[in-house]
């Protein structure tokens, strides 16, 4: 049996979806879309920064011969999130954030994938990575035919959709590589284009990260006051352009138990957000892939989402906020009351005026007020 067969038979019994294998390039045609996002600045600032790095898998390891690409589906029935109410108020995850933190799925099956091919293969060396590495997860993918590129450019999978998780391991064994998918296109329904309610997605394979819900929720810089109320209830991520594909329609679902919904799939009880201590906050988040943005960004997120609500009841909640130790958090508070009722909003802020120290944060009291 040939070595590609051996690894694609174990990767079946450990649960691994889908796997294909690429060779090492330099990736010369992805340079120059990385650079063309770069140019534009509209790349979101997660990504690797040096693109000779993202394009030369032999810069991570040397003795690169191949790369192995494997995903796995986080597909599972529609559920509405917040199904089983417990709290008034409730914040959205996005689907990547329903079960157990995909990073370290992937990773520990890319790590049991490695020991099989260690013992299949002497001096073998490897790299994986899951997310956070150096090369360009979709792009390997994609020439490994995985899958093919959506307008909304996630790499869309025929049986799976585009509800899958990518992850690859850099080896030093020479395996023959599978060929990007021919004949398969997306669409091009626009469905993704018009219904991104920032316009991230400019066109076909065109995305402004500035612009991406998903992206602005991560970022610790402040959130631009344009942008806020598109952010509805979210507090992690943002699923809008996958939920509209017509390719996501009578798809597969999710075999993995890792990503099944647990209790924050449901949605996230903001009030008790707002409350966390570091350790609940730990033990709560610690193994969701939402947790990595910390306490403080997400409690920022959950006070957008009160705000949104447009609820007169989550004023009590908010209002101690307004003295909270953070400016950035005070700050987004003043908003968000403003934004539920603008008179109580006035009285409160108001009767904070005096106290504040953080000229940040006053000027924004002053705009408001005035
Ligand atoms: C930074 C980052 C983000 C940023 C920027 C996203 C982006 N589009 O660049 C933000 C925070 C916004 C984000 C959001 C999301 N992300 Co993200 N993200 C990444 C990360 C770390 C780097 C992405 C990157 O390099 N972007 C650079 C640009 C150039 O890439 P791109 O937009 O994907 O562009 C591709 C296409 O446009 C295509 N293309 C360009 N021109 C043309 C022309 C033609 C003709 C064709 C056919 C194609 C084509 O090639 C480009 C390169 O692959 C990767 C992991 C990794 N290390 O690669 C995960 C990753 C892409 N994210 C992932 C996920 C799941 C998401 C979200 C769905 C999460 C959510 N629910 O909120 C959203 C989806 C938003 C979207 N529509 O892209 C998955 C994607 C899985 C999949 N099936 O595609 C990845 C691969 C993580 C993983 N390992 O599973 N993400």
């Amino acid at each position: 049996m040939s070595i590609e067969r051996k690894i694609i038979n174990y990767s079946k019994q450990i649960g691994i979806d889908l796997i294909g294998f690429t060779d090492v390039g330099p990736f010369r045609d992805l340079k120059w879309i990385l650079m063309d996002r770069k140019k534009e600045g509209k790349l979101s600032g997660f990504e690797e920064k040096d693109i000779v790095l993202r394009v030369d898998p032999k810069k991570t390891l040397q003795s690169a011969k191949s790369i192995i690409v494997i995903a796995m589906s986080y597909y599972i029935d529609e559920r509405k999130p917040q199904d089983n109410k417990k709290s008034q108020f409730y914040g959205r995850l996005a689907r990547i954030a329903w079960g157990k933190d995909y990073h370290t799925v992937l990773m520990d099956k890319l790590e049991k994938l490695a020991g099989f091919i260690a013992g299949e293969y002497d001096g073998f060396e490897y790299r994986s990575f899951v997310d956070t590495g150096p090369l360009v997860d979709r792009y390997l993918a994609n020439r490994a035919g995985i899958g093919f590129y959506g307008y909304n450019s996630t790499i869309i999978n025929e049986d799976f959709g585009s509800w899958i998780f990518l992850g690859y391991m850099i080896t030093n064994i020479p395996l023959k590589k599978d060929e990007p998918l021919k004949n398969r296109n997306c669409l091009g329904c626009n469905l993704c284009i018009e219904h991104c309610p920032t316009s991230a997605i400019e066109g076909p394979y065109k995305f402004d990260a500035n612009r991406c819900l998903s992206n602005v929720l991560q970022q610790k810089k402040p959130i631009p006051k344009e942008i806020l109320p598109f952010i509805e209830d979210r507090i992690y991520g943002c699923d809008i352009c996958q939920d509209v594909c017509p390719h996501n329609m009578d798809i597969k679902k999710m075999t993995a138990k890792e990503f099944m919904p647990t209790e924050l799939s449901h949605g996230v009880d903001l009030v008790q957000l707002l409350r966390i201590s570091n350790k609940e906050f730990d033990s709560l988040f610690g193994e969701n892939a939402s947790g990595w943005i910390g306490k403080k960004t997400l409690q920022r997120n959950a006070v957008i989402a009160l705000g949104n609500s447009k609820d007169k009841d989550a004023i009590p909640y908010l209002k101690p906020l307004l003295r909270d130790i953070r400016p950035d958090i005070r700050k987004i508070t003043i908003w968000a009351l403003y934004n539920i009722d603008p008179g109580i909003a006035a009285e409160l802020v108001f009767a904070i005026r005096d106290r504040e120290e953080d000229e940040d944060v006053l000027e924004i009291i002053d705009e408001y007020l005035s």
